[in-house]
């Protein structure tokens, strides 16, 4: 190679490098969370679930003043249940914090006078001992202060660290705290907070009054309530969370535990990417994402189709029997080009059954020759087919399944109950006081099977008695339905 050539290919080599360390510094990459200068100072925006403070539209990081005040307090764990909370602001899950990468936060714990405990907070956000634990131990009655700055981006659980730690985090004190990347968060029409966790009571599920922490269950991480946001249905009905058709939701989920690991899932949406651990990756097409306790995930998705989607743990007996329901409502047109609904619905007869001798499973239904009997009949025709959904209780699961229980619209005209098995039943339909909107497939049963399981339920779960025959099961069978 000549001297010339040589010298050419140096200048080229520089000049390329002088490109690349121009562009590099021009770039937001470069920010550091470290030792960017703080501007000013601001009250930090904080909310009570299922809400999340509004983006960030600083581009500079800031002195942050959180304030955070312990209360202790009974509050609704399911209806007629009870329980002693104790709240990062008054709620379950505790207030949402959202901060810069960079910021430098200052951090006021509050123990409220009228609380029984000291308390302090862990913040998973935080480079230091504890997560701040040590430096915000707090009595009733006192305020701490500590500051950390917020070197990583993310989203992250904060929780209580005073021992026992499972029993503060069992009791309700845990929340989430985002970090924004200096860059910000991608820009999307509807953002919420939703956060999984679990309660371990000394009654069953769903036995009412103030229900103590049972310590027993919660080391045999078996609990009896598995809930979102703090309660059953606490986002259910006229508390779902909503979108439009064709928005982008990005959920903030996180998981208090204090035990159980979460398969976050929405039945009828993929999630178009998730920020898995709440981290910077994303996944794109989940299903499920699982989310350990004490850890967060960011989900986007667009709800493209309208209609009710229902967020649940996938450990579907969590979601059905413990709790771990709620519902994103959204509204918007039809798009057949997305999702049709049902398109037939007609009897299904496979080929040659017409002609075929089916061995028909002859079942042999012994007759009832007094009431009693017909309760007794009854109950096995309830708890071999009406359980799974109305529950052996007869209580039902809120916003799903109506009770069973006690029930007005059944003790009012029992007819109905006799409709809703050979007929089926649709449609919104108010059982003491709730609205129910689901659907209930008619059951293959004989006259003789609804007459008792009928006047089981009538006898049974504190309704109000009486009797109904097969030959008023015949009757309600040839009408279309009855009167609701
Ligand atoms: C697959 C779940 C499912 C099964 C199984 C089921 N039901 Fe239902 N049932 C429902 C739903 C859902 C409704 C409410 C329908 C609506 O909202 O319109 C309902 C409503 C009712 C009602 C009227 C409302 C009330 O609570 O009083 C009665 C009575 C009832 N069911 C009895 C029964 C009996 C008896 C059986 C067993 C033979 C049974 N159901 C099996 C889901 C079910
Ligand atoms: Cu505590």
């Amino acid at each position: 190679m000549d001297t010339a050539h040589r010298f050419y290919n140096i200048s080229l080599a520089v000049a390329t490098l002088l490109i690349f360390v121009a562009s590099c510094s021009d770039n937001q990459n470069d920010f550091d969370p470290e030792t960017a200068e703080i501007v000013g100072e601001k009250q930090a925006e904080l909310t009570l679930p299922p809400d999340v403070p509004p983006p960030i539209d600083r581009d500079n990081a800031t002195k942050l003043i959180v304030n955070m005040e312990v209360v202790e307090k009974e509050m609704r764990l399911a209806d007629g249940v009870t329980y002693t909370m104790w709240t990062f602001g008054g709620s379950v899950p505790g207030k949402f914090i959202r901060a810069r990468e960079g910021d430098m936060i200052e951090f006021h714990l509050q123990n409220h006078p009228d609380n029984k405990l000291p308390h302090n907070i862990d913040l998973h956000a935080v480079n230091g001992p504890g997560g701040g634990a040590e430096s915000t131990f707090t009595a009733p009655g006192r305020e701490t202060v500590f500051t950390f700055r917020a070197l990583n981006p993310g989203l992250y659980v904060y929780h209580c660290a005073t021992a026992p730690v499972g029993m503060h985090i069992a009791n309700g004190m845990y929340g989430l705290i985002l970090i924004e990347p200096a860059e910000g968060l991608s820009e999307v029409d509807k953002e919420y907070y939703v956060m999984q966790s679990e309660f371990y009571t000394e009654g069953d599920y769903g036995e009412r009054g103030l229900q103590p922490f049972d310590m027993e269950q919660a080391i045999e991480e078996n609990p009896e309530y598995v809930v979102f946001n703090g309660a059953v249905g606490s986002m259910m009905n006229d508390k779902a969370i909503t979108s439009e058709q064709g928005d982008n939701v990005r959920l903030f989920v996180g998981n208090g535990g204090p035990n159980l690991t979460s398969s976050f899932h929405v039945i009828g949406e993929i999630l178009d990417k998730v920020h898995y651990e709440g981290g910077d990756r994303v996944q794109t097409n989940v299903q499920t994402t699982s989310i350990p306790a004490g850890g967060a995930a960011m989900v986007e998705f667009e709800t493209e189709v309208p209609g009710n989607y229902i967020l649940v743990d996938h450990a579907i007996f969590r979601a059905f029997n413990k709790g771990a329901l709620a519902t994103l409502a959204v509204s918007g047109e039809e798009d057949e080009n997305v999702f049709t609904g049902q398109q037939l619905d007609r009897v299904y007869q496979p080929e040659g059954g017409a002609i075929q001798e089916l061995p028909q499973e002859k079942r042999t239904i012994p007759t009832a020759s007094t009431i009693e009997e017909r309760i007794e009949f009854g109950r096995e025709t309830y708890m071999a087919v009406c359980q799974a959904c109305h529950m052996a209780d007869g209580s039902g699961i809120e916003g799903a399944f109506p009770p069973v229980a006690n029930s007005d619209y059944l003790n009012e005209n029992p007819d109905r109950g006799i409709s809703a098995i050979v007929h089926g039943l649709s449609g919104e339909i108010t059982v003491n006081g709730e609205t129910y909107n689901g659907v209930m497939p008619q059951q293959n049963l004989t006259n003789e099977e609804v007459a008792n399981v009928i006047t089981y339920i009538l006898n049974s779960f504190d309704n109000e008695g009486g009797e109904v025959t097969p030959e008023d099961v015949e009757r309600i069978r040839q009408q279309e339905g009855v009167e609701s």
